[in-house]
């Protein structure tokens, strides 16, 4: 089996597995789907069909990513570790000792090469065409998300331009706010590929924006690879088989041939409107800032089109899945550059850039400043706020655990590094926006060679005595379920288990 192929495949599979509910009760795109939304998130329950939203013909789809079980079926994985697996296989190619070697490099070389997108003559998102005056975002149900949010806004999109230097494809994920029937602003933040494509352009930049991918394209628009990497190819290579696209009808831009709807267009270099302001992912609005104005040409849709949407909001909601599917599919890449490195963990609590924490095999005085520096001018890691480093055999997923080491093995005046960088575009704390303090805390246990006492030593039962205690558990009648590896676990809040639960 293979991930599904398009937004109604995807569907229908989450269907058959019990993992979607249709709604058919008319309800506002204006706040009450975000109300229903979060409850259902917050509960790990289903994704939504919402079949007849309010003032519009089109079905709209939400929480397709909001649980661990829903993200795995969007890859055809049991563990998002497996997709990690996948890519790992690849980044971890060695010149291939004997006959056999050669064979399998050559099959991972040509799952490679088949990852490359294609493109066709026609595809079904493109069976309705709207051009000038018929093009109108209002027939679209977008979702006022939140009571202070400025417009409605297109939540969850790919978002294709051209590096007009090179030609490279981006897609990446941006919120639109509406302006009118057919303008709305692109919310490409100053870190983000799409913005430098943007000012890269003497003049105009084309612009399409494909809604109602199949979802692991739709996951690839919002992972964090590097500018020269096409996110399509990305998509191809997790799918096993390559992304399908069209030519735009406006645009000299190829569009996904399967998606449920497209918006064709441009957008002028100097064109800025006020945008935001906006109920984020980080639990706060984003106050009104200069964006750009995306033109629609035309908007191109698949007969009877679902609309797609995400809420985001106060951690946790649906994009959290997207940042946990992006945090273990960037492991491999991530020890390929910090090899030392064991594990790492983005808190849903922390929106991802607040805080990192990270497991590593320590060999050297100062190894978890080093790494901590390392995690600081690596891709969009370079944005966290604070590190945590520990040893090891510690569980970074294992909050209390981490918490532990944290408090037993920190003095602040040793273990603390303050230190300075740029801080994501959204966060609103620091002094000046997109640059301020960084915080790295060394969890782990030190050396005489970093100048401390004798490290005391950590309490465990004996093996010998633990599986004694299993073996007659039963025999002393207390009458409750333990398991002496995964205590821990238990002490963690329920929403978060739930979200952690791996
Ligand atoms: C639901 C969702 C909404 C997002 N909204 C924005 C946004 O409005 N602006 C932005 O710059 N990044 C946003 N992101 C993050 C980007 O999609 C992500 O950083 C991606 O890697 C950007 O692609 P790029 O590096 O090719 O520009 C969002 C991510 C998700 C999951
Ligand atoms: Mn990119």
């Amino acid at each position: 089996m293979t991930p599904a192929s398009d937004l109604r495949s995807w569907i229908a599979l989450l269907e058959r597995e019990g993992e979607l509910v249709r709604v058919s009760t008319e309800v506002d795109p204006k706040l009450e789907i975000t109300e229903i939304t979060d409850r259902t998130v917050k509960a790990g329950g289903p994704a939504l069909l919402f079949e007849n939203p309010m003032g519009s013909s089109h079905p709209l789809l939400i929480n397709q990513f909001g649980t661990e079980r829903r993200m795995c079926m969007a890859f055809d994985v049991e563990r998002l570790d497996d997709v990690a697996a996948k890519l790992e296989d690849v980044l971890e190619m060695q010149p291939p000792q004997g006959l056999v070697d050669k064979v399998r490099g050559l099959k991972k070389l040509k799952s490679i090469a088949d990852s490359l997108p294609q493109t066709k003559r026609s595809g079904p998102a493109q069976e309705v065409v709207l051009t000038g005056d018929e093009v109108d975002l209002g027939a679209l149900p977008i979702q006022t998300c939140w009571p202070g949010d400025a417009a409605p806004f297109i939540t969850l999109p790919a978002v294709i331009t051209k590096d007009p230097r090179t030609g490279t494809r981006n897609v990446g994920m941006y919120r639109m706010q509406v302006l009118d029937r057919a303008t709305t602003a692109m919310h490409w933040q100053i870190h983000k590929d799409g913005r430098a494509d943007y000012l890269a352009t003497d003049g105009r930049i084309e612009v399409a924006a494909a809604l109602g991918l199949d979802p692991v394209t739709t996951y690839a628009a919002s992972a964090p690879l590097p500018k020269h990497i096409d996110e399509l190819m990305l998509a191809g290579f997790l799918r096993g088989e390559p992304v399908q696209l069209v030519k735009g009808k406006t645009v000299d831009l190829d569009v996904p041939a399967n998606a449920e709807i497209v918006l064709e267009g441009y957008i002028d270099k100097d064109e800025l409107t006020a945008e935001g302001p906006f109920g984020d992912h980080t639990g706060f609005y984003t106050a009104a800032e200069p964006f750009p104005v995306f033109h629609v040409t035309a908007v191109t849709m698949r007969e009877d089109a679902i609309y797609p949407s995400i809420v985001v909001g106060k951690p946790p909601a649906e994009d959290a899945w997207l940042g946990k599917a992006t945090e273990r599919i960037f492991l491999p890449a991530v020890k390929m550059t910090v090899p030392e490195i064991v594990d790492y963990d983005l808190p849903v609590a922390g929106a991802f850039h607040n805080c990192c924490i990270v497991s590593i095999r320590k060999a050297f005085p100062g190894h978890a400043k080093k790494v901590m520096h390392a995690i600081w001018g690596l891709g969009m890691l370079s944005l966290t706020k604070a590190v945590v480093v520990v040893d090891q055999h510690v569980n970074v997923h294992d909050y209390e655990e981490v918490f532990f080491y944290v408090g037993a093995n920190v003095d602040p005046g040793r273990d603390v590094l303050i230190s300075e960088g740029p801080l994501d575009h959204l966060d609103h704390a620091p002094t000046h926006q997109f640059f301020g303090g960084k915080l790295g805390i060394d969890a782990t246990a030190k050396g005489p060679d970093e100048g401390t006492r004798p490290w005391p030593e950590e309490i465990e039962m004996n093996e010998e005595i633990r599986a004694l205690v299993d073996r007659r558990w039963e025999e002393y009648g207390i009458g409750i379920e333990t398991d002496a590896t995964n205590g821990a676990m238990r002490h963690i809040s329920r929403p978060l288990r739930h979200l952690l639960r791996r």
